[in-house]
This record gives C-alpha cells, structure tokens and sequence, in this order.
C-alpha cells in the first residue's frame, strides 16, 4: 500500500494534513493495519478482510452501536468516553467505512495517545488491568439491546461445528496434507464430546447468551505506557451474542500462556499459573460479581474448550492451504495448531487448580 494511497482515503474521512510516517501493524491476523500520523494527529487505518467479513456494512453497524453506547456508559462512571472507547471517523454521508474504488472497504479510528498493544505480559499489573477491563468490558454491555447487533461470522466460537468443520476438512484432504497430521486428529477424536460442553450448556438455557467480546486477545486492548493501566479494549469486529466463559477463556489463552502463539518449542508452552491468577482477579473483580454461579463453574473449562476450538481452527486453515488466517512461514498454521494442543494439555493438569482461583476471586466479590 503507497502513501498516496492512503492519503486518498483519508481524505475522504476529511483528513487534510499531510503523512507525516506510516507504520505497519502486524499483530492482528486478519485485517491490514496501518498506524499513520497525519501532520501532528495519529490514526488507525484499517483496510477489512473481505474473506473473513463477507458483510463489512454489519460488522460496522455493530461497532457503531456498541461504542454508542458504551460513550454513555462510560460517562456515567466518571470516566473519559475518548480515551475508553474507539471513535472512527465519518465521511462526507456520515458513514463510519468507505469503499474504495477496488471494492475494498476501510476505516479510521483515532489513536489513543500514550497507549500500546502488548504481545506478550512485560509487567503482571498490565494483566490484571486487562483483565478488569475485560471483565468490565461484558458489565457494561450487560444491558445492550442484543437485538441491535448482527452475528458478523455465523457460529463463530460453536466449537462443536468448528470441529465438525475439522473433520469434514480431514476427510476432503484438499491439499493433501493430512498425512501429517495423525497424532493431532487423535487428540480431536478424544477431545470433540468435551469440547462442546459449554456450548451446549448455553443451548440448553444454563448459562446465559451475552454480548460479548469474542477475541480477547491480550493485544486487543490498549495499555497506557506510563500507569499500565489498560486503557480501552478495542477490534470490535466480533462484537455480538456470546459466552462470557470464551471471552474470559480466550484471554487465558493467549496471556497466559508462558510462550507466544506459535511457538515451535513446545517444551516452553505452559499455562503460568500466576499470569492465570492475576487475569483472574481482574476479569472476575471488574465484573462485579454479575457472573452466574454457573458461568463462574464454567470459567476455567471455558479456557480448555476456546483453546481447542482454536486448535481445531489453525488445523482446519493449515489443511485448507491457509486462506484465513495470515501467516509469514511455512506450516505456520501447523504450528499455531499444535502450540494450542500441548496448552489444552497442560491446562487439563491444571484444571483443579484453575477452578479454585476462580471461586476463589468469585467468593471475593459477591
Ligand atoms: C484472530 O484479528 P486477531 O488477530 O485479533 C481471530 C481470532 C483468533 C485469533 C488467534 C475475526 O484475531 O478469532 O482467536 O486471530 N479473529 C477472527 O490469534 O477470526
Ligand atoms: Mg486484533
């Protein structure tokens, strides 16, 4: 992407200053992302995955009307709507997107001054910030007309049908890669019954549809440098109907994970226990004790199952030939499917001690 390029778009969001650097952002795996600063003002440019979102309209109706009303909520405990919630610009008709003359589709956010997205836990306080804000993230939403919001990628975390997806994959074979994959069908083969216990709890009515977040990955929320507070949660573009444990579980999974990802060494792939507690607290706490006792007996299972269900999906895409999710090596899905598998497997020894830090905390706050 050149900068006239850019230049081009934001205009279009009525950006008139010149580029002063562009720098591109590679944590995300789906949207490109660029942080450009235009004379003395930084933004966020986003072009949308259009093979991810097939309806990017919807996926920017929601953001709209979840950062609509999280501004009120916001401003209702005292705080600054500016710094807490993302404010994208708007073109000449009042749209928060715009088509390019490629079909493409684009957005610009403001950039929160101070703030960063961190890959990894470089300080245990930014964790428990994250998970406060998290935690408060699904409070304040708690009351969101559900009905306003549409499902922006159908079924996203059903876990049993991302798994049937798995399955079916295996047996089309379309790259033929599945000979290299034996000991990780097995692992699904003795995981599918129990991969799917939470979602079923949810259809059966035991534990409650919210809205929900739906990709809490650690760098999927600001932190200011200086405080570590954690300052705003943002990739609002699976924002809709979900399950609280999967937010609280995604989370675990990705920061509290004693390696990156996709690590190869799978020896250093762990679940930190003090990295699971600190989370804890902070999710659970930030809460503010609006968790069922159910979800609450859910949280930790919640961990196993988002964690195979991503699992299942780094698989599916790497017998697929990698066509959802980006990546910058050979086997790289591969290798994110089975970083995921060995968590899942030390989370399962950790389980007990899982659940009672969450009753723990839960005990806490009510
Ligand atoms: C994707 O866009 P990013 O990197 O925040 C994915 C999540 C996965 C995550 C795995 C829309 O999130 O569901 O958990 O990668 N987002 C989408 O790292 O599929
Ligand atoms: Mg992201």
């Amino acid at each position: 992407m050149n900068e006239a390029e850019i230049l081009r778009i934001a205009k279009r969001f009525g950006i008139t200053d010149p580029i002063v650097e562009t720098e591109h952002v590679t944590n995300g795996h789906i949207n490109l992302t660029y942080l450009v600063t235009f004379g003395s003002k930084r933004y966020i440019v986003q072009k949308i995955n259009r093979y991810v979102f097939g309806n990017p309209e919807a996926v920017m109706n929601n953001i709209d009307c979840v950062t609509h009303f999280l501004r009120k909520k916001i401003r209702e405990d005292g705080g600054d709507p500016e710094r807490e919630t993302l404010r994208f610009l708007r073109d000449e008709n009042g749209k928060n997107y715009i088509v390019n003359d490629d079909g493409s589709f684009w957005r610009i956010s403001v950039y929160i001054d101070g703030t960063t997205a961190y890959n990894s836990v470089e300080d245990i306080r930014m964790l428990y910030n994250a998970g406060v804000s998290f935690g408060l993230f699904q409070k304040r939403l708690a009351d969101f007309p559900m009905d306003k919001i549409t499902e922006t990628i159908e079924d996203f975390h059903n876990t049993p049908k991302r798994i049937d997806v798995l399955f079916d994959t295996i047996k089309k074979d379309p790259c033929n890669r599945v000979n290299s994959v034996k000991d990780e069908i097995e692992f699904f083969v003795s995981r599918r019954t129990k991969a799917g216990k939470i979602v079923r709890l949810q259809q059966e009515g035991q534990i409650p549809l919210r809205v929900t977040h739906n990709d809490t990955k650690y760098n999927n929320i600001l932190i200011d440098k200086k405080t570590y507070e954690a300052v705003c949660v943002i990739d609002l573009d699976t924002v809709m109907p979900g399950i609280s444990c999967y937010d609280f579980g995604d989370a675990i999974r990705f920061a509290a994970s004693t390696a990156a990802e996709d690590e190869t060494d799978l020896d250093k792939v762990s679940l930190n226990m003090d990295y699971f507690r600190a989370f804890t607290e902070g999710f659970i706490g930030g809460s503010q004790g609006f968790f069922t006792d159910k979800e609450i007996e859910c949280m930790a299972l919640g961990a196993i199952n988002i964690t195979i269900e991503l699992a299942a999906r780094f698989l599916t895409d790497y017998l697929c030939g990698d066509l959802y999710f980006k990546t910058s090596r050979e086997n790289h899905n591969l290798d994110r499917a089975r970083n995921q598998i060995k968590l899942v497997c030390d989370m399962e020894n950790k389980y007990n001690e899982m659940q009672s830090i969450v009753f723990k905390n839960y005990k806490k706050c009510k």
